[in-house]
């Protein structure tokens, strides 16, 4: 792999398709590929993946940012013409363990979107746990229009997220969705003005970071597969994460520092 970035304090090389900073317990992963609008090719997810596998235990939070117009023109189409049936498979089932390492990873990631998050590169904002769109975000699938389907692992996470009816109509029309409509959508999470998203982003990933990590581990690995059971064993489950997270130290820690008037209360200050 190419190192003209070397992803300084994250004990790997990065390719210049991406770039990394530490901010404080907060990392900064940022695609800046900007001359191909951050389409997606092998070097780029191979090195998203590394990334995230060699992430250091200070690191509590992850923000992923794009350089340029446009968050993700999506999969680097010129990646697929020379591939047969088989190696398709291979090729989609990698980028399935790459977004696989993000949404069931060691710490939660906040993705700032901006531009086109187009096919491939709204597979990969599916896969984070929070997303802050600026008024610029679009969304769209393509894909029906190129001749080939999401490979991403968007059929499995879009419908989660959108309904299967409606990513069959994006998939069927090519119709793309404004910001405002994505956060109706249910798409992005905060809608924020041109420029600000970055900063929005920081200051979620830096509440995350702070959040109990026993609790971190709860909502990102535990509540998904609940959504998953039935209810019976949804109930069950919980129980048995709820005992895990309150029986820690840092739990207990945490209630008593709310008992003694030492913590924040649960107020309505943050806007979307
Ligand atoms: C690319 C890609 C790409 C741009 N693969 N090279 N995704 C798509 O179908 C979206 C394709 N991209 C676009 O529709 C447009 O590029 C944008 C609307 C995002 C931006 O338009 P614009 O006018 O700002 O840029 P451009 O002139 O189209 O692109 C600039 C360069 O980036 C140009 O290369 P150049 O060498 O001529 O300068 C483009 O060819 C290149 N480029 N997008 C390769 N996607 C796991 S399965 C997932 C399946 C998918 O993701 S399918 C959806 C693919």
């Amino acid at each position: 792999m190419s190192a003209a970035h070397s992803a300084s304090g994250f004990g790997i090389e990065l390719p210049p398709s991406l770039k990394a900073e530490r901010r404080g317990d907060v990392a900064v992963l940022t695609l800046a590929r900007a001359h191909k609008r951050n389409a997606l090719d092998d070097p780029t997810v191979f090195a998203i993946d590394a990334f995230f596998e060699a992430l250091p235990d200070e690191i509590k939070a992850v923000v992923l940012a794009a350089e340029g117009e446009h968050f993700s023109a999506g999969l680097d189409l010129g990646e697929l013409t020379e591939l047969n049936v088989a190696q398709g498979i291979a090729h989609s089932r990698s980028w399935h363990r790459v977004f696989e390492r993000i949404e069931f990873g060691k710490v939660p990631v906040v993705s700032v979107l901006h531009g086109a998050v187009v096919g491939g590169g709204l597979e990969l904002a599916a896969s984070t746990h929070v997303r802050v769109a600026e008024a610029s975000a679009y969304y769209a699938l393509p894909e029906g229009t190129r001749g080939i389907f999401v490979g991403g692992g968007g059929s499995v996470r879009l419908p989660r997220l959108i309904g299967v009816s409606r990513m069959m109509e994006m998939m069927l029309t090519g119709r793309s969705y404004d910001a405002v409509e994505g956060q109706a959508l249910g798409i992005s999470h905060y809608l924020v003005p041109p420029g600000t998203g970055l900063a929005k982003g920081i200051e979620l990933a830096k509440h995350m970071a702070g959040n109990a990590p026993m609790t971190n581990f709860a909502v990102m690995h535990v509540l998904p597969r609940i959504a998953e059971q039935d209810r019976a064993a949804g109930y069950l489950t919980e129980s048995l994460i709820a005992a895990i997270a309150q029986g820690d130290e840092e739990a207990k820690a945490r209630l008593k520092a709310f008992l003694e008037k030492r913590a924040p209360k649960a107020v309505h200050n943050r806007k979307g």
